[in-house]
Protein backbone atom coordinates (compact mmCIF):
# COMPACT_ATOMS: atom_id res chain seq x y z
CA UNK A 1 0.00 0.00 0.00
CA UNK A 2 1.81 3.21 -1.18
CA UNK A 3 2.09 5.93 1.76
CA UNK A 4 0.39 9.46 1.84
CA UNK A 5 3.56 11.02 0.55
CA UNK A 6 3.80 8.54 -2.52
CA UNK A 7 -0.10 8.76 -3.34
CA UNK A 8 -0.13 12.90 -3.60
CA UNK A 9 3.37 11.95 -5.84
CA UNK A 10 1.20 9.30 -8.26
CA UNK A 11 -2.22 12.08 -8.11
CA UNK A 12 -0.06 14.68 -9.05
CA UNK A 13 1.92 12.89 -11.72
CA UNK A 14 -1.80 11.51 -12.87
CA UNK A 15 -2.89 15.48 -12.87
CA UNK A 16 -0.13 16.79 -14.93
CA UNK A 17 -0.45 14.07 -17.70
CA UNK A 18 -3.88 14.52 -18.10
CA UNK A 19 -3.04 17.99 -18.64
CA UNK A 20 -0.19 17.98 -20.74
CA UNK A 21 -0.81 17.66 -24.07
CA UNK A 22 0.50 15.26 -26.49
CA UNK A 23 3.83 15.33 -28.36
CA UNK A 24 4.21 18.68 -27.49
CA UNK A 25 6.78 20.60 -25.57
CA UNK A 26 6.24 23.65 -23.25
CA UNK A 27 9.06 25.60 -22.91
CA UNK A 28 9.22 29.44 -21.65
CA UNK A 29 11.12 32.16 -22.93
CA UNK A 30 14.66 32.62 -21.20
CA UNK A 31 15.97 36.25 -22.35
CA UNK A 32 16.83 37.42 -18.41
CA UNK A 33 18.82 33.96 -18.15
CA UNK A 34 15.70 32.71 -16.75
CA UNK A 35 14.90 29.37 -17.19
CA UNK A 36 12.22 26.54 -17.09
CA UNK A 37 12.07 23.12 -18.59
CA UNK A 38 7.90 23.47 -18.73
CA UNK A 39 8.07 19.28 -19.49
CA UNK A 40 9.82 18.72 -16.07
CA UNK A 41 7.53 21.21 -14.12
CA UNK A 42 5.09 19.58 -11.54
CA UNK A 43 1.70 22.08 -11.86
CA UNK A 44 0.64 23.21 -8.85
CA UNK A 45 -2.45 21.97 -7.64
CA UNK A 46 -5.43 23.98 -7.58
CA UNK A 47 -8.65 24.68 -5.74
CA UNK A 48 -12.06 26.15 -6.72
CA UNK A 49 -14.74 25.59 -9.21
CA UNK A 50 -14.26 23.43 -12.18
CA UNK A 51 -14.33 25.46 -15.50
CA UNK A 52 -17.27 26.45 -17.48
CA UNK A 53 -16.99 26.22 -21.48
CA UNK A 54 -18.14 29.72 -22.66
CA UNK A 55 -19.71 27.75 -25.76
CA UNK A 56 -21.88 26.13 -23.69
CA UNK A 57 -22.98 29.08 -22.47
CA UNK A 58 -22.90 31.43 -25.69
CA UNK A 59 -23.63 28.61 -28.46
CA UNK A 60 -19.66 29.85 -29.43
CA UNK A 61 -16.30 28.43 -28.47
CA UNK A 62 -14.27 31.27 -27.58
CA UNK A 63 -12.66 31.23 -24.52
CA UNK A 64 -12.75 29.15 -21.63
CA UNK A 65 -12.93 30.23 -18.58
CA UNK A 66 -11.68 28.48 -15.07
CA UNK A 67 -13.85 30.26 -12.30
CA UNK A 68 -11.92 31.91 -9.03
CA UNK A 69 -9.51 28.53 -9.56
CA UNK A 70 -6.05 30.99 -8.25
CA UNK A 71 -6.42 30.67 -4.71
CA UNK A 72 -6.39 34.35 -2.87
CA UNK A 73 -2.74 34.11 -1.25
CA UNK A 74 -1.10 33.39 -4.60
CA UNK A 75 -3.20 36.28 -6.23
CA UNK A 76 -1.65 38.53 -3.57
CA UNK A 77 1.55 36.98 -4.13
CA UNK A 78 1.65 37.85 -8.02
CA UNK A 79 0.31 41.71 -7.25
CA UNK A 80 3.42 42.13 -4.66
CA UNK A 81 6.11 40.90 -7.46
CA UNK A 82 4.96 44.90 -8.92
CA UNK A 83 6.21 46.44 -5.95
CA UNK A 84 8.31 49.46 -6.56
CA UNK A 85 8.41 48.16 -10.30
CA UNK A 86 5.63 49.56 -12.27
CA UNK A 87 6.17 50.82 -15.23
CA UNK A 88 3.84 52.93 -18.26
CA UNK A 89 2.63 50.00 -20.44
CA UNK A 90 2.96 51.54 -24.13
CA UNK A 91 1.31 50.30 -27.18
CA UNK A 92 3.56 51.26 -30.45
CA UNK A 93 1.00 51.27 -32.85
CA UNK A 94 1.56 54.74 -34.87
CA UNK A 95 2.32 54.20 -38.96
CA UNK A 96 6.37 54.21 -38.58
CA UNK A 97 6.00 51.74 -35.21
CA UNK A 98 7.71 54.50 -33.21
CA UNK A 99 5.27 56.30 -31.16
CA UNK A 100 3.12 55.10 -28.55
CA UNK A 101 -0.57 55.17 -28.91
CA UNK A 102 -2.00 56.72 -25.57
CA UNK A 103 -6.26 56.25 -26.58
CA UNK A 104 -5.39 52.58 -26.32
CA UNK A 105 -4.44 51.48 -22.89
CA UNK A 106 -3.70 53.94 -19.80
CA UNK A 107 -2.37 50.72 -17.12
CA UNK A 108 0.84 49.86 -15.66
CA UNK A 109 2.64 46.71 -16.30
CA UNK A 110 5.57 44.70 -14.27
CA UNK A 111 7.15 41.68 -16.60
CA UNK A 112 7.70 38.43 -14.92
CA UNK A 113 11.07 37.39 -15.63
CA UNK A 114 12.65 35.03 -13.02
CA UNK A 115 9.41 33.87 -11.37
CA UNK A 116 9.08 30.31 -12.43
CA UNK A 117 6.53 29.70 -10.08
CA UNK A 118 4.11 32.06 -11.96
CA UNK A 119 4.52 29.57 -15.18
CA UNK A 120 4.02 26.82 -13.23
CA UNK A 121 0.97 27.99 -11.51
CA UNK A 122 -0.57 29.03 -15.32
CA UNK A 123 0.59 26.72 -17.50
CA UNK A 124 -1.38 23.64 -17.09
CA UNK A 125 -4.71 25.72 -17.70
CA UNK A 126 -3.53 26.94 -20.93
CA UNK A 127 -3.25 23.29 -21.89
CA UNK A 128 -6.30 22.47 -20.06
CA UNK A 129 -8.21 24.85 -22.05
CA UNK A 130 -6.54 23.95 -25.59
CA UNK A 131 -7.87 20.40 -25.35
CA UNK A 132 -11.42 21.27 -23.44
CA UNK A 133 -11.68 23.80 -26.24
CA UNK A 134 -11.15 21.11 -28.72
CA UNK A 135 -9.00 24.03 -30.76
CA UNK A 136 -5.72 21.84 -30.21
CA UNK A 137 -3.37 24.53 -31.05
CA UNK A 138 0.58 23.65 -32.00
CA UNK A 139 1.81 25.37 -28.55
CA UNK A 140 5.62 25.14 -27.75
CA UNK A 141 6.01 27.87 -25.69
CA UNK A 142 4.97 30.78 -23.56
CA UNK A 143 6.26 34.64 -24.27
CA UNK A 144 7.14 36.40 -21.07
CA UNK A 145 3.91 37.39 -18.86
CA UNK A 146 2.43 40.82 -17.52
CA UNK A 147 1.05 41.94 -14.44
CA UNK A 148 -1.18 44.48 -15.03
CA UNK A 149 -2.16 47.71 -13.02
CA UNK A 150 -5.08 49.96 -14.05
CA UNK A 151 -6.12 52.55 -11.39
CA UNK A 152 -8.83 54.24 -11.38
CA UNK A 153 -9.48 55.59 -15.38
CA UNK A 154 -7.52 52.76 -16.64
CA UNK A 155 -8.44 50.90 -19.52
CA UNK A 156 -7.64 48.75 -22.92
CA UNK A 157 -9.25 49.35 -26.04
CA UNK A 158 -10.48 46.87 -27.93
CA UNK A 159 -7.59 44.82 -29.50
CA UNK A 160 -5.96 41.51 -30.75
CA UNK A 161 -3.08 40.21 -29.31
CA UNK A 162 -2.25 38.40 -32.66
CA UNK A 163 -3.31 36.61 -34.94
CA UNK A 164 -1.23 32.97 -35.10
CA UNK A 165 -0.05 34.47 -38.81
CA UNK A 166 3.00 34.31 -40.39
CA UNK A 167 3.36 38.10 -40.56
CA UNK A 168 4.31 38.40 -36.99
CA UNK A 169 6.24 35.46 -35.67
CA UNK A 170 9.13 36.62 -33.61
CA UNK A 171 12.42 37.02 -35.13
CA UNK A 172 14.52 36.45 -32.14
CA UNK A 173 17.45 33.98 -32.71
CA UNK A 174 18.83 34.38 -29.42
CA UNK A 175 15.38 33.43 -28.15
CA UNK A 176 15.73 29.65 -28.89
CA UNK A 177 11.61 28.73 -27.80
CA UNK A 178 10.10 32.08 -29.53
CA UNK A 179 11.82 31.89 -32.53
CA UNK A 180 9.69 31.84 -35.59
CA UNK A 181 6.46 31.27 -33.76
CA UNK A 182 3.65 33.38 -33.26
CA UNK A 183 1.06 33.90 -30.28
CA UNK A 184 -2.04 31.89 -30.56
CA UNK A 185 -3.67 31.87 -27.26
CA UNK A 186 -3.86 34.46 -24.55
CA UNK A 187 -4.30 34.15 -20.97
CA UNK A 188 -5.74 36.98 -18.80
CA UNK A 189 -5.93 35.88 -14.57
CA UNK A 190 -7.75 38.87 -12.60
CA UNK A 191 -5.88 39.03 -9.49
CA UNK A 192 -8.24 41.06 -7.24
CA UNK A 193 -11.55 42.06 -6.21
CA UNK A 194 -11.74 45.69 -4.92
CA UNK A 195 -12.54 47.46 -7.93
CA UNK A 196 -15.82 48.64 -10.05
CA UNK A 197 -15.71 48.36 -13.89
CA UNK A 198 -13.11 46.64 -15.23
CA UNK A 199 -15.11 44.10 -17.26
CA UNK A 200 -13.33 42.17 -19.54
CA UNK A 201 -15.29 41.59 -22.54
CA UNK A 202 -14.66 39.73 -26.01
CA UNK A 203 -16.46 41.41 -28.85
CA UNK A 204 -17.56 38.33 -30.80
CA UNK A 205 -20.14 37.66 -28.15
CA UNK A 206 -21.40 41.12 -28.94
CA UNK A 207 -21.63 40.54 -32.68
CA UNK A 208 -24.02 37.74 -32.08
CA UNK A 209 -26.43 39.81 -30.55
CA UNK A 210 -26.16 37.58 -26.97
CA UNK A 211 -25.64 39.47 -23.74
CA UNK A 212 -22.72 38.62 -21.67
CA UNK A 213 -22.71 36.23 -18.82
CA UNK A 214 -22.39 39.04 -16.02
CA UNK A 215 -19.20 36.45 -14.82
CA UNK A 216 -17.62 37.22 -18.00
CA UNK A 217 -17.93 41.10 -17.65
CA UNK A 218 -17.04 41.06 -14.19
CA UNK A 219 -14.04 38.30 -13.92
CA UNK A 220 -13.79 37.44 -10.06
CA UNK A 221 -10.50 37.19 -8.78
CA UNK A 222 -8.69 34.40 -9.18
CA UNK A 223 -10.69 33.41 -12.66
CA UNK A 224 -8.26 32.18 -15.14
CA UNK A 225 -9.08 32.75 -18.80
CA UNK A 226 -8.33 31.72 -21.80
CA UNK A 227 -8.91 32.56 -25.31
CA UNK A 228 -7.28 32.57 -29.09
CA UNK A 229 -4.93 35.38 -29.48
CA UNK A 230 -6.83 36.71 -32.35
CA UNK A 231 -10.09 37.09 -30.58
CA UNK A 232 -11.04 40.64 -29.60
CA UNK A 233 -11.52 41.83 -26.22
CA UNK A 234 -10.94 45.09 -23.62
CA UNK A 235 -11.04 46.19 -20.33
CA UNK A 236 -13.54 48.36 -19.68
CA UNK A 237 -12.57 51.98 -17.66
CA UNK A 238 -11.94 51.20 -13.95
CA UNK A 239 -14.05 53.58 -12.01
CA UNK A 240 -13.40 52.79 -8.47
CA UNK A 241 -10.33 51.08 -6.99
CA UNK A 242 -7.39 49.41 -8.93
CA UNK A 243 -7.60 46.22 -10.64
CA UNK A 244 -4.61 43.53 -11.11
CA UNK A 245 -4.43 40.85 -14.20
CA UNK A 246 -1.33 38.72 -14.90
CA UNK A 247 -1.80 38.23 -19.11
CA UNK A 248 0.30 35.66 -20.77
CA UNK A 249 1.09 34.69 -24.38
CA UNK A 250 1.43 31.18 -25.50
CA UNK A 251 3.12 31.01 -29.07
CA UNK A 252 3.72 28.07 -31.50
CA UNK A 253 4.30 27.41 -35.13
CA UNK A 254 1.85 29.85 -37.38
CA UNK A 255 -1.07 28.22 -38.19
CA UNK A 256 -1.10 26.95 -41.88
O1 LIG B 1 -6.06 43.07 -18.02
C1 LIG B 1 -6.66 42.20 -18.63
O2 LIG B 1 -7.50 41.47 -18.08
C2 LIG B 1 -6.43 41.97 -20.09
C3 LIG B 1 -5.35 42.82 -20.69
C4 LIG B 1 -5.21 42.59 -22.15
O3 LIG B 1 -6.16 42.49 -22.87
C5 LIG B 1 -3.88 42.48 -22.74
O4 LIG B 1 -2.87 42.74 -22.07
O5 LIG B 1 -3.79 42.11 -23.94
Amino acid sequence: MPNRQERRRQERLEKKRRNSLPNQRWEPTKPQGWGMDLEQTEPQEQSGDASTRLDELQGQNEAIMFRKIIPPETCQRIIKLGDGRWNQAETFGSRDGSRPLDNVRKSEIVWVTTEQWVYETIWAFAAAANEQAEWKYNITAVENCQITRYTKGGFYSWHKDGMGSHKEIHNNPASKPLHGNARKLSMTIVLNDEFEGGDFEISGLYRAGTQLEPELGRLEEGTVLVFPSYIEHRVTPVTKGTRYSLVAWFVGPPFI
